[in-house]
């Protein structure tokens, strides 16, 4: 592991042990802390009044039972999850992930990050996630309302427009936003719009927010090819997942003349070199909750299933990983570099490993970190808060030319950032300096709180 600077090694010592075992925020952690070394060298003020140590740990952290009823009238139990993580900038903002694999650890990651990447927007957006680990998959509507109602039933005590405003994330989609929202009217007895995003377009929702994070990764990357004279066009480019991220990132990089010839769900991956048929996609993932290996029986020529094995061995230009966490390893980013990868733009949450991550910095690769490159998401949550406080609703090309700007923002806020730290095309360091020094100084702003 890279070496840390001394004055910030005790800090990443402090939260692993007061956060035993929660392997995932200590990745997300430790990452962000590599990066301060320099900004404390060049701004000691920084590294005072335990302002970091304040950083890394969240505000409230709240955990608790969800019980419901299945449809043949089983009791189950999952346990839901709310990590309030910083409040410097806003209302907590972050989205709600329903997977099996979630625990407090996963989504304190995802709260930490989200701190940093909200700050990036420059939206006045504070950080939180929460979730569960339920699974939705093969549930019913009727089952997946029941739980969402229970899930409410006690996130309500904790929510507001003001207080803090859920979205999606894995797991979690218009469906679900549609579930939480109308229980959270009802108990309540306020149409609170602003409460969650993501909602629906006929009840308060924005448009192109849906699409809103697979473009937005798509309009990052290709600022950053443009960095070195490249485009979209013609490239091949890999997208892993086929839920919502992967679906709007496909849809817009072939718009921008990129042929995406592979993309996978947790099952395994599907190729198609033909270009990758999005409305297949669409009709199997989004329309019938089906399996991405339906895609090579439906489609037949050109196309084939690999269950399992790793979708980064098929050779692509572009690479937008867009399922899970430490979902791209280090052997993947070698076999990767050695298939000719230029530039690569993180649509989920951390997922490419550490390793995989120094891999591509040491082989030139354009990286762009999912803290920069996936905040169209929630970017366009901010605006869609904009819209329900102020009674108005935006057109679909108002909201996108806002969401591009946005994004051209972060790119170049993120580039300058690492040359004035001395590290030019570091994005990782500078989209972590970045909305590091803008949650750093409100909180500086605010006294010890
Ligand atoms: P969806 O639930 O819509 O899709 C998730 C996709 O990833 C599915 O194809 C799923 O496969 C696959 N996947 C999930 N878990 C795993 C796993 N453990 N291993 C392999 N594949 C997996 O979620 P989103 O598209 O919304 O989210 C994808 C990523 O993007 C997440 O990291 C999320 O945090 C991040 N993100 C999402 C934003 C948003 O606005 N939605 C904003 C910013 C980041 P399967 O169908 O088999 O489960
Ligand atoms: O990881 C993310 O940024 C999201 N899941 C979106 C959060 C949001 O509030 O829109």
């Amino acid at each position: 592991m890279p070496h840390l600077d001394e004055r910030l090694e005790h800090i990443y010592n402090d939260v692993t042990r007061r956060n035993a075992g929660e392997a995932e925020f200590h990745q997300a952690v430790r990452e962000v802390l590599e990066s301060l070394g320099r900004v404390v060298a060049k701004r000691p003020v920084y590294a005072e009044d335990a302002l970091i140590e304040r950083i890394c740990e969240p505000e409230r952290q709240i955990i608790f039972r969800v019980p419901w009823t299945d449809d043949k009238g089983k009791v189950h139990i999952n346990r839901g999850f709310r990590v309030q993580f910083n409040s410097a900038l806003g209302p907590y903002k972050g989205g709600l992930r329903f997977h099996p694999s979630v625990n407090v650890g996963i989504i304190k990651f995802l709260g930490f990050e989200q701190t940093f990447k909200n700050a990036l927007t420059g939206l006045p957006i504070g950080g939180g996630k929460g979730g569960s680990d339920f699974n939705p998959r093969d549930r019913s509507d009727a089952e997946v309302m029941r739980f969402c109602q229970s899930f409410m039933t006690e996130l309500s005590r904790h929510l507001g427009e003001y207080t803090d405003v859920p979205a999606g994330d894995i797991g979690v989609g218009a469906r679900e936003i549609g579930y939480m929202f109308g229980h959270y009217k009802r108990l309540t007895n306020r149409y609170e719009a602003g409460v969650l995003t993501g909602k629906g377009l006929f009840y308060g929702g924005s448009r192109a927010r849906k699409e809103a994070t697979g473009y937005g990764n798509t309009y990052f990357v290709e600022r950053m090819l443009a960095t070195r004279g490249h485009s979209f066009d013609g490239k091949k480019v890999v997208v892993s997942g086929s839920g919502n991220v992967a679906i709007y990132t496909i849809e817009k990089v072939q718009s921008f003349g990129g042929v995406v010839i592979a993309c996978s769900d947790s099952g395994g991956y599907v190729v198609d070199e033909n270009g990758i048929d999005l409305n297949l996609v669409q009709e199997i993932k989004e329309v019938r909750r089906g399996r991405i290996s339906e895609y090579a029986r439906l489609k037949g020529k050109g196309s084939h299933y690999i269950e399992k094995g790793s979708i980064w061995d098929v050779p692509c230009e572009v690479a937008m990983p867009s399922a899970t966490q430490n979902e791209l390893t280090g052997r993947d980013a070698r076999t990767l570099v050695k298939n000719g990868l230029i530039a690569l733009g993180e649509g989920a949450n951390m997922p490419c490993t550490p390793d995989a991550v120094k891999l591509f910095q040491e082989a030139g690769i354009l990286f762009a970190p999912g803290k920069a490159a996936n905040a169209g998401g929630v970017a366009t949550s901010a605006l869609e808060m904009q819209q329900n406080a102020s009674r108005d609703s935006w057109t679909f090309e108002q909201t996108e030319a806002r969401l591009a700007q946005i994004m051209r923002n972060i790119h170049d806020d993120c580039a300058s950032t690492a040359e004035e730290y001395g590290a030019p095309g570091d994005y990782v360091l500078g989209a972590n300096i970045t909305g590091f020094v803008r949650v750093a100084e409100a909180m500086r702003a605010f006294g010890v709180i």
